[in-house]
């Protein structure tokens, strides 16, 4: 048998830090920036990284979102200003797909009030094509997934909305100090569904409408397996959604039937990030509410195993935001990368260090200590990449006020692997009897266009 040895990360940080625009009004959106999208822009077969920034409140200088290319050896360049990315508004989310089918992957932001869509040119250019595309800007959005919904070849965008805001007249909240308000201020507003209909233009339906809610993350599976593909969306401090595709574009939610809605207990918790490894959802939430696993039952739904899978009682102190499925070992099992921080500036565990969960291979997890204690900060985005093409998947996680982290995987002896390149939303890529759909919405508001990784458990070959 072989023995893995622990998983371990190297630290180093990119120049590029998180503004939040915090305020004396304590506007709740300066607690909920730090999207990630990694995709290879450029189409050099390198990994590359794109970050979403906040802006000044209630309506002030943009901090410039950033695109970093990736050189090569954990070297990257600041290209934000050819790229043409530097965007406008508050950011928040972003998400990675070739909506126009030419090969070039494109990027939408969402962002409160100011939603975008860059075209990618192919000449390491981006052209903002929002308008022309009609995509809106007249909510709070937080973060988007690219799916095919309606089966006609072209990738629709699903964008997903936190609650009404109103920064002209922020509510006080705290005795005695200032803090954010609860979310329950924030009535909930309905996500948003856009049907591409090709040439560029998008179609905004009311096909999500009947199910308001306070959206921050979305991943993209097809739970019933009917072949269409299927959006779960976490909701803060309500049911999470899970729309299930009923083709041409119409969606039913489907949440509390199939067993995702809310953990055994019944409490809605503070869901923020959300993962899915085709046997496994995992939720991200707050201190004190454990981060919820519910796992695949058949075709019906799932069932809660936060507790069984040792997930509750490993992540009951921390507060997540992206929350990951990764194998960072190779060892065949995915393991689990959270980056955490509280909500609330003002409590003495407002910065954490993120967690590794190790997959033990029998649906369990245990805390692995990883290097992260190096590390107590602000975290909000993450997102995984072969980052240095070694094999090893590394990590980009950005945090409030602090440069962002890059997390180099240098776990000894890991097993071996295979990289599969995908280009298809919602393929399927089979090895050695492990099957995994691609989609790269994933984490805290996040996209990862890249390179299906499967570990194969056993030693490379010499
Ligand atoms: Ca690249
Ligand atoms: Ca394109
Ligand atoms: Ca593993
Ligand atoms: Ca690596």
């Amino acid at each position: 048998m072989l023995l893995l040895a622990s998983i371990l990360f190297e630290l180093s940080t990119l120049p590029f830090t998180l503004e939040n625009g915090a305020t004396p009004e304590k506007h709740l959106v300066e607690t909920m920036p730090g999207g990630i999208a990694v995709f290879d822009y450029n189409g050099d077969g390198k990994v590359d990284i794109f970050f979403t920034n906040g802006a000044a409140l209630p309506a002030g200088k943009k901090f410039p979102n950033r695109l970093f290319r990736n050189d090569g050896g954990m070297k990257f360049t600041d290209v934000t200003k050819e790229a043409g990315l530097e965007g406008e508004g508050y950011s928040m989310g972003a998400a990675v797909g070739d909506f126009d089918g030419d090969g070039h992957l494109d990027l939408f932001v969402a962002g409160m009030f100011a939603n975008r869509l860059y075209r990618n040119l192919g000449d390491g250019r981006f052209a903002d094509v929002t308008a022309k595309a009609g995509i809106r800007s007249d909510e709070w959005g937080v973060a988007g997934a690219w799916l095919d919904a309606d089966g006609d070849g072209l990738l629709d965008l699903l964008v997903v909305n936190y609650g009404k805001i109103d920064l002209t007249r922020p509510r006080a909240c705290g005795e005695g100090k200032r803090v954010y308000c609860n979310p329950k201020y924030y009535p909930p507003r309905p996500n948003q569904f856009y049907r591409n209909k090709g040439g560029g233009v998008f179609e905004l339906t009311k096909s999500l409408d009947a199910w308001p809610g306070r959206g921050m993350s979305v991943a993209v599976f097809d739970y019933d397996g009917d072949g269409k593909l299927d959006a779960f969306v976490t909701n803060d401090g309500l049911p999470n959604s899970l729309f299930r595709n009923l083709g041409g574009g119409k969606f039913e939610e489907t949440a509390l039937l199939a067993g995702v809605a809310l953990l055994d207990h019944g409490q809605a918790v503070a869901s923020m990030g959300v993962d899915f490894d085709g046997e496994n959802l995992i939720v991200s939430a707050l201190s004190g509410e454990t981060f919820p696993l519910f796992r695949k039952q058949g075709k019906a739904g799932f069932v809660d195993r936060t507790s069984l899978s040792q997930l509750g009682r490993l992540s009951n102190r921390y507060a997540g935001w992206a929350i990951l499925f990764a194998d960072f070992d190779n060892d065949g099992h995915r393991d689990i990368f959270t980056a955490n921080s509280h909500v609330d500036d003002t409590l003495p565990n407002y910065r954490q260090p993120n967690t590794v969960f190790r997959s033990s291979g029998d649906g369990k997890f245990e805390a692995v200590e990883a290097g992260m204690a190096k590390s107590v900060s602000a975290h909000r985005g993450a997102a995984v990449a072969d980052f240095d093409g070694d094999g090893r998947l590394d990590v980009v996680v950005s945090r409030i006020g602090e440069p962002a982290e890059l997390w180099r995987n240098v776990t000894p002896n890991v097993g071996a692997y295979r990289s599969v390149p995908v280009t298809k939303i919602g393929e399927s890529v089979t090895v050695e009897g492990k099957t995994q759909v691609f989609s790269p919405s994933a984490g805290y508001a996040s996209s990862m266009f890249v390179p299906l990784h499967f570990g194969l458990g056993k030693k490379p070959a010499q």
